[in-house]
Protein backbone atom coordinates (compact mmCIF):
# COMPACT_ATOMS: atom_id res chain seq x y z
CA UNK A 1 0.00 0.00 0.00
CA UNK A 2 3.18 2.51 0.48
CA UNK A 3 1.44 4.97 2.79
CA UNK A 4 2.82 6.57 6.78
CA UNK A 5 1.43 6.82 9.44
CA UNK A 6 2.85 10.00 11.51
CA UNK A 7 2.19 9.70 14.91
CA UNK A 8 3.34 11.93 17.86
CA UNK A 9 2.06 14.75 20.61
CA UNK A 10 0.70 18.08 18.97
CA UNK A 11 3.42 20.57 18.49
CA UNK A 12 5.98 17.63 17.74
CA UNK A 13 6.33 18.77 14.34
CA UNK A 14 4.44 16.09 11.98
CA UNK A 15 3.39 18.57 9.45
CA UNK A 16 6.55 20.34 9.27
CA UNK A 17 8.09 16.78 8.26
CA UNK A 18 5.41 16.29 5.87
CA UNK A 19 6.40 20.12 4.65
CA UNK A 20 9.95 19.80 4.27
CA UNK A 21 10.19 16.38 2.40
CA UNK A 22 7.45 17.90 -0.01
CA UNK A 23 9.28 21.00 -0.77
CA UNK A 24 12.97 18.80 -0.84
CA UNK A 25 11.35 16.44 -3.26
CA UNK A 26 9.83 19.46 -5.34
CA UNK A 27 13.54 20.84 -5.90
CA UNK A 28 15.47 17.61 -6.10
CA UNK A 29 13.15 15.77 -8.34
CA UNK A 30 10.45 17.70 -10.39
CA UNK A 31 10.05 14.93 -12.60
CA UNK A 32 9.05 12.34 -10.11
CA UNK A 33 5.48 12.57 -9.17
CA UNK A 34 3.95 11.74 -5.60
CA UNK A 35 1.19 12.44 -4.05
CA UNK A 36 2.17 13.93 -1.05
CA UNK A 37 -1.61 13.69 0.31
CA UNK A 38 -2.19 10.45 -0.50
CA UNK A 39 1.39 9.05 0.88
CA UNK A 40 0.72 10.52 4.77
CA UNK A 41 -1.52 10.52 7.17
CA UNK A 42 -1.02 13.04 9.65
CA UNK A 43 -3.31 12.20 12.94
CA UNK A 44 -3.99 14.67 15.14
CA UNK A 45 -1.53 14.92 18.40
CA UNK A 46 -4.39 13.98 20.88
CA UNK A 47 -4.83 10.36 19.59
CA UNK A 48 -1.61 10.10 21.07
CA UNK A 49 -1.54 11.88 24.36
CA UNK A 50 -5.26 10.60 25.28
CA UNK A 51 -5.08 7.05 25.76
CA UNK A 52 -8.89 6.66 24.88
CA UNK A 53 -8.27 7.61 21.30
CA UNK A 54 -5.29 5.08 20.73
CA UNK A 55 -7.54 2.83 18.68
CA UNK A 56 -8.01 5.84 15.89
CA UNK A 57 -4.44 4.85 15.81
CA UNK A 58 -4.65 1.78 15.67
CA UNK A 59 -7.03 1.55 12.77
CA UNK A 60 -5.23 3.97 10.93
CA UNK A 61 -2.16 1.63 11.05
CA UNK A 62 -4.38 -1.13 8.93
CA UNK A 63 -4.18 1.33 5.85
CA UNK A 64 -0.22 1.71 6.19
CA UNK A 65 3.21 0.15 5.44
CA UNK A 66 4.85 1.34 7.98
CA UNK A 67 4.78 3.95 11.53
CA UNK A 68 7.04 7.50 11.80
CA UNK A 69 6.90 7.51 15.20
CA UNK A 70 8.40 11.77 16.41
CA UNK A 71 9.39 12.46 19.84
CA UNK A 72 10.14 16.47 20.26
CA UNK A 73 13.88 16.30 21.27
CA UNK A 74 12.82 19.73 23.63
CA UNK A 75 10.34 17.99 26.12
CA UNK A 76 11.07 16.44 29.14
CA UNK A 77 8.66 13.90 28.94
CA UNK A 78 7.24 11.06 26.88
CA UNK A 79 3.42 10.44 25.51
CA UNK A 80 4.13 6.57 24.64
CA UNK A 81 3.61 4.22 26.89
CA UNK A 82 6.06 1.41 27.76
CA UNK A 83 6.31 -1.09 24.29
CA UNK A 84 3.25 0.96 22.98
CA UNK A 85 5.29 0.49 19.14
CA UNK A 86 4.00 -3.36 20.27
CA UNK A 87 0.20 -3.13 19.44
CA UNK A 88 0.81 -1.96 15.94
CA UNK A 89 1.74 -4.81 13.26
CA UNK A 90 3.48 -2.61 11.35
CA UNK A 91 7.41 -1.54 10.99
CA UNK A 92 7.80 1.63 13.07
CA UNK A 93 10.88 4.33 13.28
CA UNK A 94 11.64 7.13 15.49
CA UNK A 95 12.19 10.14 14.31
CA UNK A 96 13.75 13.15 17.05
CA UNK A 97 12.33 16.78 15.84
CA UNK A 98 13.83 20.12 16.96
CA UNK A 99 17.17 18.98 17.36
CA UNK A 100 18.52 22.28 16.45
CA UNK A 101 16.92 23.77 19.83
CA UNK A 102 19.16 25.05 22.87
CA UNK A 103 17.04 22.94 25.25
CA UNK A 104 16.97 19.66 22.71
CA UNK A 105 18.27 16.58 24.42
CA UNK A 106 18.88 13.81 22.00
CA UNK A 107 19.89 11.61 23.96
CA UNK A 108 16.87 11.56 26.52
CA UNK A 109 14.74 11.68 23.38
CA UNK A 110 16.25 8.67 22.31
CA UNK A 111 15.80 6.69 25.47
CA UNK A 112 12.28 7.73 25.41
CA UNK A 113 11.74 6.02 22.15
CA UNK A 114 13.57 2.76 23.23
CA UNK A 115 10.79 2.73 26.24
CA UNK A 116 8.53 2.57 23.49
CA UNK A 117 10.05 -0.10 22.09
CA UNK A 118 10.97 1.74 18.49
CA UNK A 119 14.04 0.02 17.21
CA UNK A 120 17.31 2.24 16.59
CA UNK A 121 18.57 3.56 14.64
CA UNK A 122 16.59 6.79 15.26
CA UNK A 123 16.22 9.60 12.52
CA UNK A 124 17.09 13.48 14.12
CA UNK A 125 15.67 15.92 12.34
CA UNK A 126 15.67 19.93 12.43
CA UNK A 127 13.80 22.10 9.83
CA UNK A 128 15.79 24.71 10.80
CA UNK A 129 18.89 23.46 9.54
CA UNK A 130 16.81 21.45 7.55
CA UNK A 131 19.11 18.43 8.90
CA UNK A 132 18.47 15.05 8.84
CA UNK A 133 15.69 14.41 5.88
CA UNK A 134 17.95 12.69 3.51
CA UNK A 135 17.33 9.02 4.85
CA UNK A 136 13.50 9.41 5.80
CA UNK A 137 13.41 10.83 1.48
CA UNK A 138 15.07 7.46 0.76
CA UNK A 139 12.20 5.44 2.30
CA UNK A 140 9.78 7.28 0.85
CA UNK A 141 11.52 6.69 -2.72
CA UNK A 142 11.73 2.97 -1.92
CA UNK A 143 8.09 3.01 -0.73
CA UNK A 144 6.51 4.89 -3.72
CA UNK A 145 8.66 2.48 -6.26
CA UNK A 146 6.74 -0.52 -4.20
CA UNK A 147 3.63 1.40 -4.75
CA UNK A 148 4.30 1.46 -8.47
CA UNK A 149 5.39 -1.86 -9.74
N1 LIG B 1 13.06 24.89 15.88
C1 LIG B 1 12.30 23.94 15.31
N2 LIG B 1 10.96 24.07 15.30
C2 LIG B 1 10.23 23.08 14.72
C3 LIG B 1 10.82 21.93 14.13
N3 LIG B 1 9.82 21.14 13.66
C4 LIG B 1 8.67 21.77 13.94
N4 LIG B 1 8.90 22.94 14.58
C5 LIG B 1 7.90 23.93 15.04
O1 LIG B 1 7.04 23.32 15.98
C6 LIG B 1 5.71 23.83 15.86
C7 LIG B 1 4.72 22.69 15.69
O2 LIG B 1 5.00 22.03 14.45
P1 LIG B 1 3.87 21.24 13.65
O3 LIG B 1 4.52 20.67 12.46
O4 LIG B 1 2.69 22.10 13.44
O5 LIG B 1 3.51 20.09 14.69
P2 LIG B 1 2.31 19.01 14.63
O6 LIG B 1 1.28 19.47 15.61
O7 LIG B 1 2.94 17.72 15.07
O8 LIG B 1 1.82 18.95 13.23
C8 LIG B 1 5.74 24.80 14.68
O9 LIG B 1 5.85 26.11 15.18
C9 LIG B 1 6.98 24.39 13.93
O10 LIG B 1 7.54 25.46 13.21
C10 LIG B 1 12.25 21.83 14.14
O11 LIG B 1 12.87 20.87 13.65
N5 LIG B 1 12.93 22.86 14.75
MG1 LIG C 1 -0.07 19.10 12.46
Amino acid sequence: MGKILLIGGIGVGKTSLKQMLMNEHVSYRKTQVLDFSQLFIDCPGEYLEIPRFYHVLIDASHQVSEIWALQDATKQRTFYPPKFAKVFNKPIIGIITKVDLAQANVEQASSYLTYAGIPEPFYPTSIIDEKGYGPLRMRLEALNEFRNH
